[in-house]
This record gives C-alpha cells, sequence and structure tokens, in this order.
C-alpha cells in the first residue's frame, strides 16, 4: 500500500483542502505540520519553495489545487463527464480568487495600501459570496451538478482560514453556503478528519 505524507506549516489555510481530499479519499496520511520556525531550513527541500507538499512513496509534488484535483479523480468527485470537471475546476478557481482579493489586504503591510484594500475586500467579498451561494442554491445545496465535488470540500477546508484573514464569518448572511457547510462537515469521514485533527484557529 502506498505511503502519503502532507508537509504544511501547523495551521489549516492551503493544506486544508488537501487534508479534506486525502480524508474523503480514505487514504490514511502521515499529517506532516512542521514548526513555523523550521520553515526557512525546510523550504529549499521543497520543489518551488512552498507548500503544501505531497510526498507519494517518496514521489513529492506542490500545488494544492492540482493535488485535490487528482485525489478527487480517484475517489468519483472530480465531475461525471468534462463539462461538470470544467465547472467544478472554474468553481475552485473562482473561491482562490476570492482568497487571494481578501488576502491582498490581510497582509499588506503599507497602512495606506491596507485601507484601500479593505476597501476593495468590503466589496468584492459579497460579491462573490452572493453569486457561489446562488450557484449553491440552483444546483441542489451543492456547488456542481447536485451532488458532492472536491469544490464543495474545498470551499468548507478553506473557510476557517477565510473568515480569520478577512476577520469576519463571510458566509453569516448567505444560507445556502452555511447548509453546505453542515453537510460537509457531517460527511462521516470529513467528520471524522475534523474530530481528530488538532485544533487551531485558522
Ligand atoms: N499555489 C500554491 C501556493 C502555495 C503557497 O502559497 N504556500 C505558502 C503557504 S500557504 C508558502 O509556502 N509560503 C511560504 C513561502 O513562500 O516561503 C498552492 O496552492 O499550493
Amino acid at each position: 500500500m502506498a505511503t502519503y505524507k502532507l508537509t504544511y506549516f501547523p495551521f489549516k489555510a492551503l493544506g486544508e483542502p488537501v487534508r479534506f481530499l486525502l480524508s474523503y479519499t480514505g487514504i490514511d496520511f502521515i499529517d506532516d505540520r512542521f514548526n513555523e520556525d523550521d520553515w526557512l531550513k525546510i523550504k529549499p527541500s521543497t520543489p518551488f519553495g512552498q507548500v503544501p507538499v505531497l510526498e507519494v512513496d517518496g514521489k513529492r509534488v506542490n500545488q494544492s489545487t492540482a493535488i485535490c484535483r487528482y485525489l478527487a479523480k480517484n475517489s468519483g468527485i472530480a465531475g461525471k463527464d468534462d463539462w461538470e470537471a470544467l465547472e467544478i475546476d472554474a468553481t475552485v478557481d473562482t473561491i482562490h480568487d476570492l482568497r487571494a482579493k481578501i488576502a491582498a489586504y490581510y497582509y499588506e503591510d503599507n497602512v495606506t495600501a491596507k485601507a484601500e484594500k479593505l476597501e476593495v475586500s468590503k466589496q468584492i467579498v459579497p460579491f462573490y459570496i452572493q453569486r457561489l451561494d446562488e450557484q449553491v442554491k440552483k444546483n441542489g445545496g451543492y456547488f456542481v451538478g447536485g451532488k458532492l465535488s472536491w469544490a464543495d470540500l474545498v470551499f468548507v477546508a478553506l473557510l476557517d482560514y477565510l473568515n480569520y484573514i478577512a476577520g469576519y464569518d463571510i458566509i453569516a448572511e448567505a444560507h445556502n453556503l452555511k447548509s453546505l457547510k453542515e453537510k460537509i462537515l457531517t460527511e462521516p469521514k470529513i467528520a471524522a478528519w475534523v474530530a481528530k485533527r488538532p485544533d487551531t484557529e485558522f
């Protein structure tokens, strides 16, 4: 049986979608969380100087979205045909666009630029959330095809991090996204992962 190891910082953020996909797929994996102080020592050993990195039987690969898509294909949640797969990919890219807009504000050090980016974030976040909420409403409670796909797992896995960097609950008013979150968190394999994972804020 193959050995899987997921290396990431000791928090959820971009590592958590991969952990959700590994858990949903039923893959037993080594959850390798390094101490933040050790990052600069670890960085040169990663393929492109960033994490998460998945190692499968000694073969290492980076890029969380590509890893999630690969795992999803092996567990039947990557779409029933090319069109559905495209819709799932587009949704995941949109979720990461939303993340990038919030992160642009959160990680800005310049006080003036930060204030400007906060204003952009205040307008952009509801724009994205309303549309994503409507998409779930139209698709029977999931993002695509009326059934669970890896886009649903990615969104819910990222939520704690998105809420943390936004500074508030971004789906507080989005009833369809809130129901989606409940559904994913009560899915047995995800619930088992959430119950055993280390407790971190984001
Ligand atoms: N597109 C990459 C982005 C990875 C990324 O931004 N990783 C960050 C942590 S979330 C990182 O390694 N930061 C440390 C650094 O760049 O030195 C992915 O989705 O995996």
